[in-house]
C-alpha cells in the first residue's frame, strides 16, 4: 500500500507545503534526539526543494512561546500540544508527530500522526520516521534520509529488542539502499567505539551487580569466560566474534537473574540481546556508526543546546561539526557525572511503588538522563521506577520519572501513568513507557507524587487480573 493512504494527513501536508514553496517556512522541532534527527530530515527535505527555511527547537513548556510565519511545521512535537496552537490558526501549519494527540482539534488542521490511523506511537513509528515518510512521499529520492529516521527511533529508545511496524519499513528502506545493516547482536552501548569492558561497565539494564557501574568486575568477568586481551588493546563489540558474544550474553543473562522480579525473568534476554543497527557508511570507530551511538550524540547536542551542531552532522556535516560534537559529547558526560554526584550525596525517598530524589541544582534537560542512571547506583531499586524534580522557574518543577525496561514488557507505562497525574494535578505531562516527564506547580508535587503511584499501582492490578 502506498504510504500515503497508511497515514493520514500526509497528503495534505505536501499540498499545503507547495503552496508555500517561496515563503518563509519555519520548523520547530523538540530538543531531544528524536527531535534533531527530525529536524534535519526536513531540512535536508527543504533544501532539496530550493524552499528557504529556518529551524529552532524546544522543549516544550517553550511552544506557546513561539510565534506563527508563514508556515510553520512542527515535528516531533505539536500533537499534545494543540491547545496552545490557537495563535497558530492564521497561518498555516503542519503537525508531524508520533506522541499521543491531546484533545481539540480543530478544522482545517493539517495534522499527521500514525497514531491516529491505529499505529503505535511508542514503538512502531517515532517523530523522525513520520518526517522521513513526509520527506520520501514528496520526493522518492529521500530515501537516502531512513538512515537518519532509525536513529531518531533509536533516540527514543523504540528498538526495544528489534524495530517493528513502521519503523520496520524505514528499516527496510535504509537497508536496500546500502544505508545501513542490521543484525542479531549484545544490546550494549558503544559498540563501536568503547572498549568492550568500559562497555559492559556503562551496562546497567537489568542491572548486574558485579559488572554495572564497576570496572574491575567487568574486567574479571571477561577474564572468567576466557577472554584474555591486553591491556590497552581491548576490542570494541564490534570487533568480537559471533562466540565471544554469545558467551557473553549468556553469562550476563544468568548474573542479571538473581536479581529481577522472578514475574519478569522471561524477559532478560530481550534486553541483553536485540538488533543492532549500522550505519555502514560511516567511519569504523566513529560514534556515528551505530544508529545508538549516534543518538546519543544528537542527545547530547539538544541537551546543551548546540541544535545546529547536532543537525549540521545529521545533514552531513563530518567536518569542523563533527569535531564540536564530539566535544559536546565530552562536556556531556562531564555535566551528568557531576549531577550523578550530586545526587547521590542526598538522601531519597523510598516509597511502595516508586522512589524519589530532589534534582534541585541539575539542569532539568539532564534530570532524566539522571534519573536513568540513578537505578544502577548504591541505595537506589533498579526495579522500581524512579521520580526527580528540579525547579525551572519560581513556581514550577521539571519532573522526570525512568524505569528499567523490563517493567514495561509488564503493564508499567510510565508516559501514560505521569500523563494522568500531571493532569489531575494541574499539570503537564506525558511520554514513553520507560522515559518521561512532566512540568507542574510547586505546592502540588506531594499530591501529584501520590497520584502518580496510584496510576502504577492500578497499571500493576491491571497485569495481574487481565480483563
Ligand atoms: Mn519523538
Amino acid at each position: 500500500m502506498e504510504i500515503c493512504q497508511m497515514i493520514s494527513g500526509l497528503n495534505e501536508a505536501i499540498e499545503l507545503l507547495k503552496c508555500h514553496k517561496n515563503d518563509s517556512v519555519h520548523v520547530v522541532s523538540h530538543i531531544d534526539a528524536d527531535g534533531l534527527s527530525s529536524a534535519a530530515i526536513l531540512s535536508q527535505t527543504l533544501d532539496r526543494k530550493g524552499i528557504e527555511h529556518t529551524i529552532s527547537c524546544h522543549s516544550l513548556d517553550e511552544l506557546p512561546h513561539i510565534e506563527p510565519c508563514e508556515l510553520t511545521i512542527f515535528s516531533d512535537l505539536g500533537s499534545g500540544q494543540l491547545h496552545t496552537l490557537h495563535k497558530f490558526l492564521h497561518s498555516d501549519f503542519i503537525i508531524l508527530d508520533h506522541h499521543h494527540p491531546s484533545q481539540g482539534d480543530f478544522p482545517g488542521l493539517v495534522h499527521v500522526n500514525p497514531t491516529r490511523d491505529g499505529y503505535d506511537g511508542t514503538f512502531e513509528v517515532s517523530g523522525s520516521g513520520v518526517s522521513y515518510f513526509f520527506s520520501r512521499a514528496i520526493d522518492e529520492r529521500n530515501v537516502d534520509l531512513s538512515a537518519l529516521a532509525i536513529v531518531g527511533a533509536c533516540g527514543d529508545m523504540q528498538d526495544s529488542g528489534k524495530l517493528k511496524g513502521l519503523n520496520r519499513l524505514i528499516l527496510e528502506d535504509a537497508s536496500k539502499n546500502g544505508l545501513l545493516s542490521y543484525e542479531d547482536d549484545l544490546s550494549i552501548f558503544g559498540r563501536s567505539s568503547r572498549p568492550i569492558h568500559k562497555a559492559l561497565q556503562y551496562f546497567s539494564d537489568p542491572y548486574i551487580p558485579s559488572i554495572s557501574g564497576n570496572e574491575r568486575g567487568a574486567l574479571a568477568f571477561l577474564s572468567d569466560i576466557g577472554m584474555e586481551v591486553k591491556e590497552g588493546e581491548w576490542p570494541t563489540l564490534a570487533d568480537l566474534t559471533f562466540e565471544q558474544k554469545r558467551m557473553i550474553a549468556s553469562e550476563m543473562i544468568a548474573r542479571a537473574l538473581p536479581y529481577v522480579p522472578p514475574e519478569l525473568a522471561k524477559y532478560v534476554p530481550l534486553l541483553v540481546i536485540g538488533e543492532s543497527y549500522t550505519l555502514v557508511r560511516e567511519e569504523r570507530g566513529s560514534p556515528l556508526r551505530d544508529a545508538n551511538e549516534f543518538a546519543t550524540c544528537l542527545n547530547a547536542c539538544g541537551r546543551n543546546k548546540r541544535f545546529k551542531t547536532g543537525i549540521g552532522v545529521a545533514k552531513g556535516d563530518r567536518g569542523s561539526l563533527f569535531d564540536e560534537i564530539l566535544e559536546v559529547l565530552r562536556l556531556h558526560r562531564e555535566n551528568l557525572k557531576s549531577a550523578l554526584s550530586v545526587i547521590t550525596s542526598r538522601t531519597h525517598e523510598r516509597r511502595k511503588e516508586i522512589q524519589v530524589f530532589c534534582g534541585e541544582g541539575v539542569d532539568d534537560t539532564i534530570l532524566g538522563t539522571v534519573a536513568s542512571m540513578l537505578l544502577s547506583q548504591k541505595g537506589f531499586e533498579p526495579y522500581l521506577p524512579i521520580v526527580g524534580y528540579t525547579s525551572i522557574d519560581d513556581d514550577t518543577y521539571k519532573i522526570s520519572a525512568r524505569c528499567s525496561r523490563l517493567l514495561t514488557f509488564g503493564t508499567i507505562h510510565l508516559g501514560k501513568a505521569i500523563r494522568r497525574a500531571a493532569c489531575a494535578t494541574g499539570g503537564e505531562g506525558g511520554g514513553h513507557a520507560p522515559a518521561c516527564g512532566a512540568y507542574l506547580r510547586k505546592d502540588r508535587l506531594e499530591e501529584f507524587l501520590t497520584s502518580f503511584e496510584c496510576e502504577i499501582t492500578i497499571q500493576k492490578n491491571q497485569s495481574q487480573n487481565p480483563s
